[in-house]
């Protein structure tokens, strides 16, 4: 990669902000133009081969049941579909996937990839414990936000994947195997109107596709530390716009207007996290809808984060899910290791020696520790690693 030194533009934590795009509900969506419509059974399981008969860029359904031992069923994905995998003890509220890819044909993914298997592991049990500390508070208060330490972490997160270091996250393209690794999986199918089976045009289909594919293409540049310019990486993930901001951003730049303006390259719709991506896809494809609340908003069901998760998307009334795996054994050996913490609360502060996890009980939260202490999350703000 090619790397100019030059005026530092924009460093340190100084990200700036833009204006999210529209959250409001979405009545689906009964006008399309029915003649470049496809017609599927409508069954949630054991979907019927979809016939696409329009369109240049037609390619044969992709069979995924061949890849796997663990995958007997054989299952169509055409693309722009949506694999939902899970993948961490995150278990709050009934949530069951936490991560979330397009299908953009050739048994290939495109993902926004934290990357959370290549870091320490003082760094992986603080955004795991975080993410289930963070789901847990916003159950008890909706406003919740993450204290100063955890907002540093995540902070520090984006700086790395915004500033090009490839262990901290970027959108890319994968192949569509990885996707057994995980604990279990669905996919799901976009739909304007799921309930009169009305799916998407190839054209709308392929425009979601391409704007995963241009965003994982390493044609784009990175303003790193010092000002460095690097040319030719693909989008960076954004941490700040889940964890902190409660935020999604769907742009429509171009390398060209980047170059011109690389200020552009420091703002939160730069970056994607998993499930921003899918949502961002979907709804810059139907951009030229002609009414805002005919575009396929995948997060359209104002629940109490203005961000999009995987789960969101996964119950969003316009996607079916058309497959599920059977799940694999949930993983206890867990090879997270116990954590010495600093619990801050609003009103007092706690030493808690080896907390492994957080669990539910009769609707609290709870941080747990491996000799199964528990330590409620109501009122904890903040925490910090004492080892
Ligand atoms: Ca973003
Ligand atoms: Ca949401």
């Amino acid at each position: 990669m090619a790397i100019l030194l030059v005026t530092p533009l924009i460093r340190g934590e100084n990200v700036e902000l833009t204006s999210s795009s529209a959250d409001g509900d979405i009545e689906p969506t009964t006008t399309t133009d029915s003649a470049n419509s496809i017609s599927t059974e409508s069954k949630d399981t054991n979907l019927t081969p979809v016939s696409i008969n329009t369109g240049d860029r037609y390619e044969e359904p992709y069979e995924s049941g061949n890849d796997s031992e663990n995958h007997t069923n054989a299952t169509i994905l055409i693309p722009g579909d949506i694999i939902f995998e899970y993948w961490e003890k995150i278990k709050i509220d009934g949530v069951d996937v936490d991560h979330t890819a397009l299908y953009v044909g050739n048994g290939k993914l495109v993902e926004a990839d934290p990357y959370i298997n290549k870091w320490t592991t003082l760094e992986r049990f603080k955004y795991n414990t975080m993410a289930l500390f963070y789901h847990a508070s916003k159950m008890v208060n909706p406003s919740f936000e993450l204290g100063p330490n955890l907002k540093e972490f995540v902070y520090g997160l984006q700086n790395r994947s915004y500033g090009g270091d490839t262990d901290y996250g970027k959108v890319e393209e994968d192949d569509f195997g990885d996707v057994y690794d995980s604990y279990s999986y669905y996919y799901g199918r976009v739909y304007i109107d799921r309930e009169n089976n009305l799916l998407p045009d190839n054209t709308t289909r392929y425009e979601a596709v391409d704007y995963a594919n241009e965003r994982a293409s390493p044609k784009w540049p990175l303003v790193g530390e010092n000002g460095l310019i690097l040319l030719n990486h693909p989008r960076p993930f954004d941490y700040v716009s889940p964890w902190i901001m409660d935020e999604k951003q769907c742009d429509e730049y171009t390398v060209d207007m980047v170059m011109a303006n690389l200020s552009l390259a420091k703002n939160l719709d730069y970056g994607y996290g998993c499930s921003e991506l899918v949502w961002a896809a979907w709804w810059h494809a139907t951009k030229n809808s002609p009414n805002e609340n005919e575009r396929i908003d995948l997060d359209s069901d104002n629940t109490i984060y203005k961000y999009v998760w995987p789960w969101e998307i996964k119950n969003s009334p316009h996607v079916k899910i058309y497959y599920n795996s059977t799940d694999k054994p949930t993983n206890t050996d867990d090879t997270s290791q116990p954590m010495d913490l600093k619990l801050i609360y609003t009103d007092k502060i706690v030493y808690v020696n080896n907390v492994e996890d957080v669990e539910e009980m009769n609707g609290e939260y709870y941080l747990k520790t491996s000799s199964n202490e528990l330590y409620s999350i109501d009122g904890l703000m903040d925490f910090e690693v004492l080892q």
